[in-house]
Protein backbone atom coordinates (compact mmCIF):
# COMPACT_ATOMS: atom_id res chain seq x y z
CA UNK A 1 0.00 0.00 0.00
CA UNK A 2 1.37 3.41 -0.95
CA UNK A 3 1.88 5.58 2.14
CA UNK A 4 1.16 8.67 0.05
CA UNK A 5 -1.48 8.88 -2.66
CA UNK A 6 -1.37 11.59 -5.29
CA UNK A 7 -4.28 12.24 -7.60
CA UNK A 8 -4.44 15.10 -10.09
CA UNK A 9 -7.78 16.12 -11.60
CA UNK A 10 -8.86 19.39 -13.23
CA UNK A 11 -5.95 21.37 -11.81
CA UNK A 12 -6.37 20.04 -8.25
CA UNK A 13 -3.73 17.73 -6.79
CA UNK A 14 -4.91 15.73 -3.80
CA UNK A 15 -2.18 14.33 -1.57
CA UNK A 16 -3.57 11.75 0.85
CA UNK A 17 -1.52 10.64 3.87
CA UNK A 18 -2.25 6.95 3.73
CA UNK A 19 -1.26 4.83 6.74
CA UNK A 20 -4.72 4.84 8.35
CA UNK A 21 -4.02 1.95 10.76
CA UNK A 22 -1.19 4.08 12.25
CA UNK A 23 -3.25 7.28 12.15
CA UNK A 24 -1.13 8.31 9.16
CA UNK A 25 2.04 8.53 11.30
CA UNK A 26 5.08 9.30 9.16
CA UNK A 27 7.95 6.87 8.66
CA UNK A 28 10.95 7.40 6.40
CA UNK A 29 9.31 5.86 3.33
CA UNK A 30 6.23 8.04 3.76
CA UNK A 31 8.27 11.21 4.28
CA UNK A 32 10.20 10.59 1.06
CA UNK A 33 6.99 9.79 -0.82
CA UNK A 34 5.49 13.05 0.49
CA UNK A 35 8.51 15.00 -0.77
CA UNK A 36 8.15 13.31 -4.18
CA UNK A 37 4.41 14.09 -4.33
CA UNK A 38 5.11 17.76 -3.55
CA UNK A 39 7.74 17.80 -6.30
CA UNK A 40 5.21 16.28 -8.71
CA UNK A 41 2.84 19.14 -7.85
CA UNK A 42 5.26 21.61 -9.47
CA UNK A 43 3.73 20.53 -12.79
CA UNK A 44 1.83 23.27 -14.63
CA UNK A 45 -1.19 20.97 -14.67
CA UNK A 46 -1.55 21.59 -10.91
CA UNK A 47 -3.07 24.90 -9.75
CA UNK A 48 -4.02 23.94 -6.19
CA UNK A 49 -2.82 21.24 -3.79
CA UNK A 50 -5.02 19.64 -1.12
CA UNK A 51 -3.42 17.64 1.69
CA UNK A 52 -5.63 15.32 3.73
CA UNK A 53 -5.51 12.05 5.66
CA UNK A 54 -7.03 8.63 4.95
CA UNK A 55 -9.39 7.26 7.59
CA UNK A 56 -10.15 9.01 10.87
CA UNK A 57 -6.90 10.98 11.40
CA UNK A 58 -5.00 13.67 9.55
CA UNK A 59 -1.67 12.50 10.97
CA UNK A 60 -0.28 11.44 14.36
CA UNK A 61 3.15 12.83 13.41
CA UNK A 62 6.31 10.77 13.55
CA UNK A 63 5.88 6.99 13.73
CA UNK A 64 7.30 6.47 17.20
CA UNK A 65 8.08 2.81 16.55
CA UNK A 66 10.56 3.91 13.87
CA UNK A 67 12.32 6.24 16.33
CA UNK A 68 13.28 3.35 18.62
CA UNK A 69 13.96 0.87 15.83
CA UNK A 70 17.72 0.12 15.88
CA UNK A 71 17.55 -0.18 12.08
CA UNK A 72 15.61 3.07 11.79
CA UNK A 73 16.96 6.31 10.35
CA UNK A 74 18.14 7.76 13.69
CA UNK A 75 17.42 11.09 15.36
CA UNK A 76 20.12 12.92 13.41
CA UNK A 77 18.29 12.29 10.11
CA UNK A 78 14.59 12.55 10.95
CA UNK A 79 14.25 16.32 10.84
CA UNK A 80 16.90 17.16 8.27
CA UNK A 81 15.89 14.41 5.81
CA UNK A 82 12.18 13.85 6.51
CA UNK A 83 10.29 16.87 7.83
CA UNK A 84 12.32 19.98 7.02
CA UNK A 85 12.30 19.17 3.28
CA UNK A 86 8.51 18.72 3.45
CA UNK A 87 7.97 22.11 5.13
CA UNK A 88 10.33 23.95 2.79
CA UNK A 89 8.68 22.34 -0.25
CA UNK A 90 5.20 23.39 0.88
CA UNK A 91 6.33 26.99 1.49
CA UNK A 92 8.25 27.16 -1.80
CA UNK A 93 5.54 25.58 -3.98
CA UNK A 94 4.29 28.28 -6.33
CA UNK A 95 0.62 27.49 -5.86
CA UNK A 96 -1.82 27.43 -2.98
CA UNK A 97 -1.64 24.47 -0.60
CA UNK A 98 -4.85 23.76 1.31
CA UNK A 99 -4.57 21.62 4.45
CA UNK A 100 -7.81 19.68 4.93
CA UNK A 101 -7.60 18.51 8.53
CA UNK A 102 -10.00 15.59 8.58
CA UNK A 103 -9.22 14.32 12.11
CA UNK A 104 -6.56 14.44 14.79
CA UNK A 105 -3.33 16.22 13.80
CA UNK A 106 -0.51 15.63 16.30
CA UNK A 107 3.20 16.48 16.47
CA UNK A 108 4.81 16.89 13.08
CA UNK A 109 1.42 15.98 11.58
CA UNK A 110 -0.11 19.12 13.09
CA UNK A 111 2.77 21.29 11.97
CA UNK A 112 2.75 20.03 8.38
CA UNK A 113 -0.89 21.13 8.32
CA UNK A 114 -0.22 24.49 9.95
CA UNK A 115 2.50 25.49 7.49
CA UNK A 116 0.04 25.30 4.58
CA UNK A 117 -1.39 28.43 2.95
CA UNK A 118 -4.93 27.82 4.14
CA UNK A 119 -6.03 25.38 6.83
CA UNK A 120 -9.59 24.09 7.02
CA UNK A 121 -10.79 21.46 9.46
CA UNK A 122 -13.72 19.19 10.07
CA UNK A 123 -15.62 19.95 13.31
CA UNK A 124 -14.42 16.75 15.02
CA UNK A 125 -10.73 17.37 14.19
CA UNK A 126 -8.18 18.36 16.81
CA UNK A 127 -4.61 19.62 17.07
CA UNK A 128 -1.97 18.52 19.57
CA UNK A 129 1.59 19.79 19.95
CA UNK A 130 2.32 16.34 21.39
CA UNK A 131 6.08 16.83 21.66
CA UNK A 132 6.48 17.77 25.34
CA UNK A 133 4.59 14.62 26.30
CA UNK A 134 7.51 12.54 24.99
CA UNK A 135 10.37 14.87 25.97
CA UNK A 136 10.82 16.61 22.62
CA UNK A 137 10.45 20.14 21.32
CA UNK A 138 7.94 21.23 18.66
CA UNK A 139 9.52 20.78 15.25
CA UNK A 140 8.52 20.84 11.58
CA UNK A 141 8.10 24.60 11.85
CA UNK A 142 5.94 24.53 15.00
CA UNK A 143 8.00 27.15 16.83
CA UNK A 144 8.03 29.31 13.67
CA UNK A 145 4.43 29.19 12.46
CA UNK A 146 2.45 28.81 15.70
CA UNK A 147 3.48 32.12 17.37
CA UNK A 148 2.85 33.91 14.08
CA UNK A 149 -0.57 32.29 13.69
CA UNK A 150 -1.93 32.54 17.23
CA UNK A 151 0.44 34.83 19.15
CA UNK A 152 3.31 34.14 21.50
CA UNK A 153 1.35 33.43 24.68
CA UNK A 154 -1.00 30.82 23.25
CA UNK A 155 1.81 29.24 21.21
CA UNK A 156 4.00 29.03 24.27
CA UNK A 157 1.24 27.42 26.34
CA UNK A 158 0.30 24.89 23.65
CA UNK A 159 3.94 23.98 22.98
CA UNK A 160 4.67 23.45 26.66
CA UNK A 161 1.43 21.91 27.91
CA UNK A 162 0.69 19.85 24.79
CA UNK A 163 -3.04 20.50 25.29
CA UNK A 164 -5.46 19.11 22.74
CA UNK A 165 -7.20 21.94 20.85
CA UNK A 166 -10.55 21.29 19.20
CA UNK A 167 -11.18 22.49 15.64
CA UNK A 168 -13.50 25.21 16.95
CA UNK A 169 -10.91 26.47 19.45
CA UNK A 170 -8.29 26.34 16.69
CA UNK A 171 -10.54 28.48 14.48
CA UNK A 172 -11.08 31.00 17.30
CA UNK A 173 -7.32 31.19 17.89
CA UNK A 174 -6.54 31.79 14.22
CA UNK A 175 -4.83 28.43 13.66
CA UNK A 176 -7.55 27.42 11.20
CA UNK A 177 -9.33 29.51 8.56
CA UNK A 178 -12.68 27.69 8.63
CA UNK A 179 -14.29 24.71 10.31
CA UNK A 180 -17.01 22.80 8.48
CA UNK A 181 -19.49 20.31 9.98
CA UNK A 182 -18.29 16.71 9.49
CA UNK A 183 -21.14 15.92 7.08
CA UNK A 184 -20.21 18.86 4.79
CA UNK A 185 -16.44 18.77 5.15
CA UNK A 186 -15.37 16.95 1.97
CA UNK A 187 -17.69 18.96 -0.23
CA UNK A 188 -16.79 22.32 1.38
CA UNK A 189 -13.04 21.66 1.27
CA UNK A 190 -13.26 20.54 -2.36
CA UNK A 191 -15.27 23.65 -3.27
CA UNK A 192 -12.53 25.81 -1.75
CA UNK A 193 -9.84 23.88 -3.67
CA UNK A 194 -11.85 24.30 -6.87
CA UNK A 195 -12.06 28.08 -6.31
CA UNK A 196 -8.32 28.23 -5.65
CA UNK A 197 -7.58 26.22 -8.80
CA UNK A 198 -9.53 28.73 -10.90
CA UNK A 199 -7.83 31.85 -9.56
CA UNK A 200 -4.83 33.55 -11.24
CA UNK A 201 -2.22 31.02 -10.14
CA UNK A 202 0.78 33.23 -10.75
CA UNK A 203 -0.68 36.08 -8.71
CA UNK A 204 -1.29 33.59 -5.89
CA UNK A 205 2.33 32.40 -6.18
CA UNK A 206 3.57 36.00 -5.91
CA UNK A 207 1.22 36.55 -2.96
CA UNK A 208 2.69 33.49 -1.26
CA UNK A 209 6.22 34.75 -1.89
CA UNK A 210 5.35 38.15 -0.41
CA UNK A 211 3.73 36.56 2.66
CA UNK A 212 6.72 34.22 3.14
CA UNK A 213 9.01 37.22 3.21
CA UNK A 214 6.77 39.39 5.39
CA UNK A 215 7.84 37.12 8.25
CA UNK A 216 11.40 38.44 8.04
CA UNK A 217 11.35 41.74 6.13
CA UNK A 218 11.20 45.34 7.38
CA UNK A 219 8.26 47.39 6.09
CA UNK A 220 10.50 49.12 3.53
CA UNK A 221 11.85 45.81 2.23
CA UNK A 222 8.33 44.47 2.03
CA UNK A 223 7.03 47.51 0.13
CA UNK A 224 9.85 47.08 -2.38
CA UNK A 225 9.08 43.41 -2.75
CA UNK A 226 5.37 44.12 -3.31
CA UNK A 227 6.36 46.62 -6.02
CA UNK A 228 8.57 44.05 -7.81
CA UNK A 229 6.03 41.25 -7.56
CA UNK A 230 3.13 43.50 -8.60
CA UNK A 231 5.00 44.41 -11.76
CA UNK A 232 5.50 40.73 -12.51
CA UNK A 233 1.81 40.03 -11.83
CA UNK A 234 0.79 42.84 -14.16
CA UNK A 235 2.65 41.12 -17.02
CA UNK A 236 0.57 37.92 -16.80
CA UNK A 237 -2.24 36.96 -19.17
CA UNK A 238 -4.50 36.52 -16.15
CA UNK A 239 -4.11 40.19 -15.21
CA UNK A 240 -5.20 41.22 -18.71
CA UNK A 241 -8.11 38.80 -18.50
CA UNK A 242 -9.12 40.05 -15.02
CA UNK A 243 -9.26 43.68 -16.09
CA UNK A 244 -10.96 42.88 -19.42
CA UNK A 245 -13.60 40.76 -17.67
CA UNK A 246 -14.26 43.53 -15.14
CA UNK A 247 -14.71 46.13 -17.85
CA UNK A 248 -16.89 43.79 -19.92
CA UNK A 249 -18.95 42.94 -16.81
CA UNK A 250 -18.38 39.18 -17.16
CA UNK A 251 -16.78 36.44 -15.05
CA UNK A 252 -13.02 36.12 -15.70
CA UNK A 253 -11.55 32.85 -16.97
CA UNK A 254 -8.06 32.59 -15.51
CA UNK A 255 -5.65 30.11 -17.04
CA UNK A 256 -2.76 30.44 -14.60
CA UNK A 257 -0.61 32.07 -17.27
C1 LIG B 1 0.95 5.52 16.39
C2 LIG B 1 1.23 6.89 16.54
C3 LIG B 1 2.54 7.33 16.30
C4 LIG B 1 3.13 5.13 15.88
C5 LIG B 1 -0.84 6.61 16.95
N1 LIG B 1 3.47 6.42 15.99
N2 LIG B 1 1.90 4.65 16.07
C6 LIG B 1 10.57 14.48 15.16
C7 LIG B 1 11.91 14.18 15.54
C8 LIG B 1 12.27 12.86 15.89
C9 LIG B 1 11.58 11.99 16.55
C10 LIG B 1 10.25 12.08 16.91
O1 LIG B 1 9.32 12.80 16.20
C11 LIG B 1 9.41 13.93 15.58
C12 LIG B 1 8.19 14.57 15.18
C13 LIG B 1 6.93 14.18 15.93
O2 LIG B 1 5.91 14.12 15.30
S1 LIG B 1 7.00 13.88 17.60
C14 LIG B 1 5.31 13.54 18.01
C15 LIG B 1 4.90 12.14 17.64
N3 LIG B 1 3.49 11.91 17.82
C16 LIG B 1 2.94 11.70 19.02
O3 LIG B 1 3.56 11.74 20.04
C17 LIG B 1 1.46 11.38 19.00
C18 LIG B 1 1.25 9.96 19.45
N4 LIG B 1 -0.16 9.57 19.32
C19 LIG B 1 -1.11 9.97 20.16
O4 LIG B 1 -0.89 10.70 21.10
C20 LIG B 1 -2.48 9.45 19.92
O5 LIG B 1 -2.41 8.30 19.11
C21 LIG B 1 -3.41 10.49 19.23
C22 LIG B 1 -3.75 11.60 20.25
C23 LIG B 1 -2.79 11.07 17.99
C24 LIG B 1 -4.73 9.79 18.83
O6 LIG B 1 -5.28 9.08 19.94
P1 LIG B 1 -6.40 7.97 19.72
O7 LIG B 1 -7.42 8.47 18.78
O8 LIG B 1 -6.83 7.54 21.09
O9 LIG B 1 -5.69 6.78 18.93
P2 LIG B 1 -4.67 5.68 19.52
O10 LIG B 1 -3.70 6.32 20.44
O11 LIG B 1 -5.46 4.54 20.04
O12 LIG B 1 -3.88 5.24 18.20
C25 LIG B 1 -4.42 4.32 17.23
C26 LIG B 1 -3.29 3.46 16.72
O13 LIG B 1 -2.32 4.29 16.06
C27 LIG B 1 -2.53 2.78 17.85
O14 LIG B 1 -2.08 1.53 17.34
P3 LIG B 1 -2.78 0.14 17.80
O15 LIG B 1 -1.99 -0.90 17.10
O16 LIG B 1 -2.69 0.09 19.29
O17 LIG B 1 -4.20 0.27 17.31
C28 LIG B 1 -1.36 3.69 18.08
O18 LIG B 1 -0.27 3.04 18.66
C29 LIG B 1 -1.04 4.13 16.66
N5 LIG B 1 -0.34 5.40 16.66
N6 LIG B 1 0.09 7.54 16.88
N7 LIG B 1 2.88 8.63 16.38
Amino acid sequence: MNAILLEINNGIATITLNRPDKLNAFNREMAFAMQQALDDCKSDTVRCVMITGAGKAFSAGQDLAEVVDPNGPGMDKILSEHYNPIITRIRALEKPVLACINGVAAGAGANIGLCCDIVVATASASFIQAFSKIGLIPDSGGTYFLPRLIGWQKASALCMLGDKVSATEAEQMGMVYKVFPDADFNEAAFAMATSLSQLPTQALAFTKKALNNSMIHSMDQQLQMEDRLQQQASKTEDFKEGVAAFLEKRKPVFRGK
